[in-house]
């Protein structure tokens, strides 16, 4: 219900759906909501039976926002009053929302569901337009377009999920004036909201410059959703699929890191998240030394003070790249030694901590055909060649689960192009894991073209019914070996082998076609694998013989040896120290 707020309510509203709002329960129930559908979304609620209980700061604005929104609201105090601006949860537009508002605006991660690796799973059970996600963010639109109100103000959207509105055109659906694609600190941002607040026409969409420097980037002062600061921008690895790496590459300045942090703990937050594409470029950014040689020193100096931060008791990763593992295991070490005390994921079946604890950061294996690598990512794996794409999966794979990470993987399936022949060498690898006791979450997503990209406007894979035999083996092998860590009670593989087929028997034969039957039954357990390999209805995948660390070191061009580090071993026959070839050259 819309009341007139009694201060005639703010000019500028800032919000966000309640889904990606939300903090207390960790990352996973937000990726879970990203991708189960809304009819399933009573599974969350008897998880988290307290995901809806949100808190407020004293004047009724949210007490934490996505970290998008916070830096909307920095860019826009640097022209603004404070007390022209807030940043509210869904539920409490009414009391700020008035006669006075001038623009709502809206922040968004993925608002229609999408996107790669959310998509996928709700169109596997059902309905490929609404996860939980999607269902709560139309409802907030919904909820702004209802407003008595909604003559006075522009809709403005912005966020990593803009996109999807301007590629789905659901502009008038949603009640939206304008989306930014672009980051809030350009003055192109700035201009809009002047527009937006003299009553202006706005476009439909804008572009807004990325800074191109460091210190052009704002920091949040006050708490944002799972304590997230910003730590890079870009990547480098130039990957044709990829939307972050068109940023520039920028590694952002520890002071700054280090007050969001505290600011975070001020403002009541326990838990930090430094959000980056690949952590171990930080420190590393336009210095004499390729990206791709992490800079241990710098590494372990800031998660170091991050950690040790009073007020910090949880840490989270968020992304990072395999090569980097095999370059400096040393690195993986100490960085395990120092953020496993402050983890809160816990693998009891998997971690060889004493608590049990685990890192989990999201890394992208994408395929295990080095012929599809060489198309979409030639430099995915550098300093080593994509030719050895296998071998740095799994030897970076050791060296992580050695030191209880357990990163969770992404791939894609239906690439452009992609064959029966790339298929079976990703089933390879992924058997290979299994054979040599390794372990990553794998998370399979249909390829998705996204806009900008190198790739936006190629075609692959649009409906899960059209998944061959070998791409459903695929996805339905990774969750198999997903489930793992949950199979060692008594009922456990039961329950999956009744559910599965249950559920097959009730909708999935229908949705997913007849490519979807044997693997589902490879899924579920109710054959055994090798009684469908004798069958001949799944490929039986063959083993994989791939380098070791010290054959990949050996690999590596003689000019990248200044940059390793001695004291992970294995350096190549031929390597004379630094200092010794210096030593020569005077002499
Ligand atoms: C942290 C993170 C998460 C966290 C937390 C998210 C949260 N709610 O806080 C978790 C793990 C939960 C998560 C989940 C998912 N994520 Co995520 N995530 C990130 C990450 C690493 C950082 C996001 C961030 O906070 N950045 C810092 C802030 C400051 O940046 P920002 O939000 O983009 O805001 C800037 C601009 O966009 C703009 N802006 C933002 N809002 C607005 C609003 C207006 C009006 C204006 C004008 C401007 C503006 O200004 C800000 C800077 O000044 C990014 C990668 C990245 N580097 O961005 C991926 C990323 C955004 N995630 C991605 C994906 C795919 C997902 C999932 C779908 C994954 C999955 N399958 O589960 C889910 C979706 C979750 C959902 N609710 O639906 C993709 C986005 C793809 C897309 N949307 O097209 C990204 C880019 C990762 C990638 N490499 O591809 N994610
Ligand atoms: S490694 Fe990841 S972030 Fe970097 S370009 Fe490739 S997909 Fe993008």
């Amino acid at each position: 219900m819309f009341k007139e707020p009694s201060d005639g309510g703010r000019m500028i509203v800032l919000t966000a759906p309640l889904t990606e709002a939300i903090d207390h329960a960790g990352y996973f129930i937000q990726m879970a909501m990203a991708s189960l559908p809304i009819w399933m979304e009573g599974v969350i609620n008897r998880k988290y039976p307290k995901w809806r209980d949100i808190e407020h700061n004293e004047d009724g604005s949210a007490r934490y926002m996505p970290a998008g929104v916070r830096l909307v609201e920095k860019s826009l105090q640097r022209e603004y009053r404070n007390d022209d601006i807030v940043a509210c949860f869904p539920d409490d537009l009414p009391k700020f929302i008035g006669p006075r508002t001038r623009v709502v605006a809206v922040s968004t991660h993925n608002p229609l569901g999408v996107t790669f690796a959310a998509g996928v799973y709700t169109s596997i059970f059902g309905s490929s337009k609404m996860p939980i996600n999607s269902h709560y963010s139309r409802q907030l639109f919904a909820q702004i377009k209802a407003s008595p109100y909604r003559n006075n103000f522009k809709v403005i959207v912005g966020g990593s999920g803009g996109w999807q509105i301007i590629q789905t055109d659901t502009y008038e659906e949603l009640s939206v004036d304008c989306v930014v694609e672009g980051r809030s600190e350009s003055a192109d941002t700035l201009e809009l909201f002047r527009k937006a607040i003299m009553g202006e026409e706005l476009p439909r969409r804008v572009e807004v410059k990325h800074p191109l420097d460091r210190e052009a980037i704002l920091f949040p002062d006050t708490r944002t959703t799972f304590g997230v600061v910003e730590m890079t921008t870009g990547c480098g690895r130039r990957c044709k699929f990829c939307v972050p790496d068109l940023n520039p590459q920028i590694d952002l300045p520890k002071e700054k890191i280090m007050e969001a942090v505290r600011a975070n703990v001020r403002h009541g937050n326990k838990q930090i998240s430094l959000a980056t594409e690949d952590m171990f470029i930080w420190g590393q950014v336009h210095t004499d030394t390729p990206f791709y040689f992490p800079n241990r020193e710098a590494l372990v100096d800031l998660y170091t003070d991050i950690v040790n931060t009073p007020g910090v008791e949880q840490h989270v990763l968020s992304h990072c790249t395999i090569a980097p593992a095999v370059v400096d295991p040393l690195l993986i070490k100490q960085l395990s030694d120092l953020l496993l005390p402050k983890s809160p994921i816990h693998f009891p079946y998997l971690s060889s901590h004493p608590q049990k604890k685990a890192l989990a950061p999201l890394i992208g294996l994408e395929t295990g055909s080095v012929r599809m690598a060489k198309q979409i990512m030639s430099s995915k794996g550098v300093p080593f060649s994509i030719e050895d794409w296998p071998s740095v999966v799994l030897e970076g794979l050791r060296v992580l689960n050695e030191n209880n990470w357990f990163p969770a993987m992404t791939l894609i399936v239906g690439n452009p192009g992609e064959t029966d022949e790339d298929v079976m060498d990703t089933i390879d690898l992924v058997y290979e894991m299994e054979r040599r006791g390794l372990f990553a979450f794998l998370i399979p997503s249909i390829f998705t073209p996204l806009h900008d990209t190198r790739m936006e406007k190629e075609k692959g894979v649009t409906q899960t019914r059209q998944l061959t035999p070998l791409q459903w083996q695929l996805m339905m092998k990774c969750w198999k070996m997903n489930l793992r860590p949950g199979q060692y009670s008594w009922w456990g593989p039961m329950a999956w082998r009744v559910g599965s087929v249950g559920m097959w028997l009730y909708k999935l034969r229908a949705l997913n076609g007849p490519n979807f039957t044997w693997p589902l039954l490879m899924f579920s357990g109710a054959l055994s694998e090798k009684t469908l390999q004798r069958m001949g209805k799944i490929y039986p995948g063959k083993p994989l013989k791939t380098k070791n660390r010290r054959e990949l070191i050996a690999s590596l061009r003689p000019k990248d040896w200044q940059y390793l580090r001695a004291d992970n071993g294995d350096m190549p026959m031929d390597y004379i120290p630094r200092a010794a070839t210096h030593a020569m050259t005077a002499v």
